[in-house]
């Protein structure tokens, strides 16, 4: 698997779907677009043609707002038809701008609430290891979402548990809605604070980087302490295109006008043309 290039077809395509409509979820739908690659290339226990197979892996995104970056995914493995990314939050359509597991094939949880996804992810780890189908249960918070005291209610009863079924990420892309997460109300020594909840921690240097990512959620897997792994990603918001990049604290939900969207399509076809020239 060539990560690089699947990654930049990955954000040409949530490009594509916001600025169809206009906007959109951007920044955070851009930050864990390695993570899903990792995941639905790599590491997932799943089948396109069979969306609720029976002790499949599941991944809940608790920021369910980074809906556009799941479907981009979702598509790319033809769980639905590519003309669904030009309906994205237009009436009737299959893809809400959040997570919908009734609307889409492949969503395993409805989230968008923030703070509640995580709660049904230690849930389902639980069912799970009652059943003992042998699944992993994945599941993506913000830093943002870190505040929200329902994140720290499931993490004590998923160490009670020993949920080790259970992989989750911090996308810790350092921004909230509209300023520094920081300067609202910090969540550091984030590490530190999961360690005391009695969970395994990773921290990922570069979170935008697959082969970390690998390498963490490998490692995860591996312990043997019965405990459930937080894997902490430094990532950056918005990151792989300039313009949303750059925009920081603008980027959480951007307009996108045409102009916008063909020099960011242009953008990243130039990327994958010199990536396939080499
Ligand atoms: C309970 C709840 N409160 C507020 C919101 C509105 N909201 C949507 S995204 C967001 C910021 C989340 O920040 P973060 O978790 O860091 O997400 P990311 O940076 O990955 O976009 C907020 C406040 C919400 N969806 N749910
Ligand atoms: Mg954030």
């Amino acid at each position: 698997m060539d990560y690089t290039k699947k990654c930049l077809e990955i954000r040409r395509d949530i490009l594509f779907e916001i600025g169809t409509l206009g906007v959109g979820h951007i920044g955070g739908s851009f930050s864990i677009v390695e993570l899903l690659v990792v995941l639905y290339y790599k590491h997932m226990n799943i089948n396109p043609q069979d969306p609720n197979m029976i002790a499949r892996d599941r991944l809940i995104v608790s920021k369910g707002h980074s809906g556009p970056a799941v479907y981009a995914v979702l598509c790319d493995k033809k769980y639905f038809p590519k003309d669904w990314l030009s309906t994205l939050n237009k009436p009737g359509t299959n893809l809400p701008s959040h997570c919908d597991m009734n609307r889409t094939p492949g969503i395993d949880m409805t989230t968008g609430s923030l703070g509640q996804g995580f709660s049904c992810a230690v849930g389902i780890a639980k069912a799970s290891k009652l059943k003992q189908d042998g699944a992993y249960i994945y599941t993506i918070i913000g830093d943002g979402e870190s505040q929200e005291g329902q994140i720290w209610e499931a993490a004590m009863f998923a160490s009670q548990h020993k949920l080790n079924n259970l992989i989750a990420f911090t996308d810790n892309n350092k921004l909230q809605l509209d300023n520094y997460t920081d300067e609202i109300c910090s969540i550091e020594p984030i590490d530190k604070k999961w360690e005391s909840f009695n969970w395994n921690v990773v921290r990922v240097k570069n979170g935008n980087n697959c082969e970390e990512i690998d390498k963490a959620i490998i490692k995860a897997k591996n312990f043997d302490n019965n405990l459930p792994t937080m894997i902490i990603l430094d990532t950056i918001k918005g990151h792989g295109l300039s313009f949303v990049e750059n925009s920081k604290v603008n980027n959480h939900s951007m307009n996108i006008t045409p102009d916008m969207l063909e020099s960011g399509l242009k953008e990243l076809s130039e990327m994958l043309s010199t990536m396939e020239a080499k």
